[in-house]
C-alpha cells in the first residue's frame, strides 16, 4: 500500500495546510500541481437519498435513552481507527453504543444528545467530504482519494434521519458546553479529552449500563439481522465440510479462512476469532490460534459467527467427526452433550429464571458423569460441590446481540439474575472437555472435547431456535456432512 501523507494539526489555517503540504512534507507539489487539483472534479451529491431500514428503530432507542436520563448531555463516539503496526490500522468496526443508536458505522462519527425542554435534540458528528480547495482531497492521509467517497454531511442526515454536524468542531463546542454531561468511555480519547472536568467515571459507567441493559430486548429489526447472521454462519459451516480434505492436507487455518470468507462476502466480519479446534485443541476454550493438525477420525470443534453489516452477530458451535463418523465414544460424549442442550433449550422460555437453563443442562452433564463412573454421586452432592465442572467448564450461555457476549454491562439483577422475556436472545452451549493430560480419565476420553451451541430467541410462548438451520443431533450431523462431501 502507499504512505500516507501528512497528519494535520488542528490550529493550521487553510493557507498554512497547503503551503505546508506543499513544500515541508509533499515538496515535490508545485503551484501549478496543487493549483490544478483545486478543479476539474465533478459535483457528485447524491439527492433524495431514502432513510436507512432501521432509521425508525434507531429513532425510538434514542427516544429511551432520552426518557433515562433527562437534562443531560449524552456524547457517544463511534470510535477510531486503532494503530496494527507503524502506519497501518486494524480495520474498522463502529462501537456498539454508537451503531445501536444511529445505525452509522462511520469512522469517527460522534452522536451528542442536547437536552431541551422537553427531552433531547440528536447531532450527529461526521467528517464532512474533502475540501478540494485546500487540498485535504488528496494531500491528507483522511482525504477520500485516499480513503474513499464519504457521505456527505447532508446526504448522512438523509439516510440516518438526524441533523448532521462537521465532527472537528465538536471537541471546542463541547469543552465550551455547560451542564451535565455523561459520555460513553474507551472508544475516542479526543472527545474524553474535551470533557474531562465534566464528566465522572461513576455517571458514565451509568450511561454504559444503561446502553448495555437497553439491548437485552431484541426489536424486529435486530430478529432478522439474528436470523441472517445464522443463515449466513450455517452456508459457513457448510463451506467448511466441503473442504475438510484440505484442512487435513494443511491445518485449522484452512478452516479459518474459509469460514471468514463467507463472513467477508455475505456480512461485515466474523463477530469473534473463529474457534477452529481439531482434536485435542476442543478442550481449549479459546483456541484461535488455529495451526494445528486437522487428523481423520478426531473431532473438530468449530465455534465461528458471521457478523452481519449491521453488526449482528451469530455464535453458533458444532462439533464434527473430520472423517463424518463418530467413534463410539466420541458419540457417547457427544449425545450427552446433545441431552444436556436439549434439557437447557427446554428452560429457555418466556418467566423462567435466566439460570434455568444453565442448572437443566448441569444437571444432565452431571448424571453422565456419575452415570460413567468419572465422579462419585449422588448427583446432587456433586453439583452441590460443584464437582463436574472439572470437565464442563464454563457457563451454558449467555445473551447475543451486537457484541458476541451482548448487554455484558447489565447489572446483575437485569441479567443473570432476572428471568426471560420475549426478545431476549442468548445461546445454549454446553460442553464436556477431558484435556489430554488429564490423568483422572481413563486414557480413551483424554484429548476430546465436544460442546453444542445455537442461538435462541425468547418468544410470547416458548422459544425459536434461530441456528437449526444447522443439524445437531449425532446421525442427522452423519447424514448432512455425507451429503455435502458428496
Ligand atoms: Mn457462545
Amino acid at each position: 500500500m502507499a504512505e500516507e501523507l501528512t497528519p494535520e494539526t488542528p490550529e493550521e489555517t487553510e493557507e498554512q495546510a497547503i503551503k505546508q503540504r506543499k513544500n515541508g512534507l509533499y515538496p515535490g507539489v508545485s503551484d501549478e500541481l496543487a493549483e490544478n487539483m483545486k478543479s476539474g472534479w465533478a459535483d457528485t451529491e447524491l439527492h433524495g437519498l431514502k432513510p436507512i431500514a432501521q432509521a425508525d428503530k434507531t429513532a425510538a432507542r434514542r427516544a429511551a435513552l432520552s426518557a433515562r436520563f433527562p437534562g443531560e448531555r449524552l456524547v457517544i463516539p463511534a470510535g477510531k481507527l486503532k494503530t496494527r503496526s507503524n502506519d497501518t490500522e486494524y480495520s474498522f468496526r463502529a462501537s456498539t453504543e454508537y451503531a445501536y443508536l444511529t445505525g452509522d458505522q462511520t469512522q469517527d462519527g460522534v452522536l451528542v444528545l442536547e437536552p431541551t425542554a422537553d427531552g433531547h435534540e440528536a447531532t450527529i458528528y461526521l467528517l464532512p467530504r474533502s475540501d478540494r480547495g485546500n487540498g485535504e482531497f488528496w494531500l491528507d492521509g483522511q482525504g477520500e482519494l485516499w480513503v474513499g467517497r464519504r457521505h456527505s454531511l447532508t446526504e448522512a442526515e438523509q439516510l440516518l434521519g438526524i441533523p448532521a454536524k462537521d465532527v472537528r468542531e465538536l471537541a471546542d463546542a463541547l469543552r465550551e458546553a455547560t451542564g451535565p454531561v455523561r459520555a460513553v468511555r474507551g472508544h475516542d480519547a479526543g472527545i474524553e479529552a474535551a470533557l474531562t472536568d465534566k464528566v465522572t467515571a461513576e455517571r458514565d459507567e451509568e450511561l454504559r449500563v444503561y446502553l448495555s441493559e437497553a439491548r437485552l430486548i431484541k426489536d424486529s429489526f435486530e430478529i432478522a439481522e439474528l436470523e441472517k447472521a445464522c443463515a449466513s454462519t450455517a452456508r459457513g459451516f457448510e463451506d467448511v465440510v466441503k473442504v475438510l480434505d484440505k484442512a487435513e492436507a494443511t491445518s485449522e487455518r484452512y478452516i479459518e479462512g474459509t469460514f471468514f470468507l463467507r463472513a467477508r462476502v455475505e456480512g461485515n466480519d466474523i463477530g469473534y476469532g473463529s474457534i477452529c479446534a481439531a482434536g485435542p485443541h476442543a478442550t481449549t476454550l479459546h483456541w484461535v490460534r488455529n495451526d494445528g493438525d486437522v487428523r481423520s477420525g478426531d473431532l473438530l470443534l468449530l465455534d465461528a459467527g458471521v457478523e452481519t453489516t449491521e453488526l449482528y452477530t451469530a455464535d453458533i458451535t458444532r462439533t464434527l467427526p473430520i472423517n463424518g463418523r463418530y467413534t463410539e465414544l466420541q458419540r457417547k460424549i457427544y449425545d450427552a452433550v446433545y441431552e444436556a442442550q436439549e434439557a437447557g433449550i427446554a428452560a429457555v422460555k418466556p418467566g423462567a429464571a435466566y439460570r434455568d437453563f444453565h442448572d437443566a443442562a448441569q444437571r444432565v452433564l452431571a448424571e453422565k458423569l456419575v452415570e460413567w463412573g468419572l465422579v462419585e454421586g449422588p448427583v446432587e452432592r456433586v453439583l452441590e460441590l460443584g464437582l463436574q465442572r472439572r470437565w464442563t467448564l464454563h457457563g451454558t450461555g449467555h445473551m447475543l446481540g451486537m457484541d458476541v457476549h451482548d448487554c455484558a454491562a447489565a447489572r446483575t439483577e437485569a441479567y443473570v439474575d432476572t428471568t426471560l422475556a420475549p426478545g431476549m436472545c442468548l445461546t445454549v452451549e454446553p460442553g464436556l472437555y477431558f484435556q489430554a493430560d488429564d490423568l483422572t480419565v481413563p486414557e480413551e476420553y483424554r484429548g476430546i472435547g465436544v460442546r453444542i451451541e445455537d442461538d435462541i430467541l425468547v418468544t410470547e410462548d416458548g422459544n425459536r431456535n434461530l441456528s437449526e438451520g444447522l443439524p445437531r443431533r449425532a446421525d442427522e450431523v452423519e447424514a448432512w456432512m455425507a451429503a455435502l462431501k458428496g
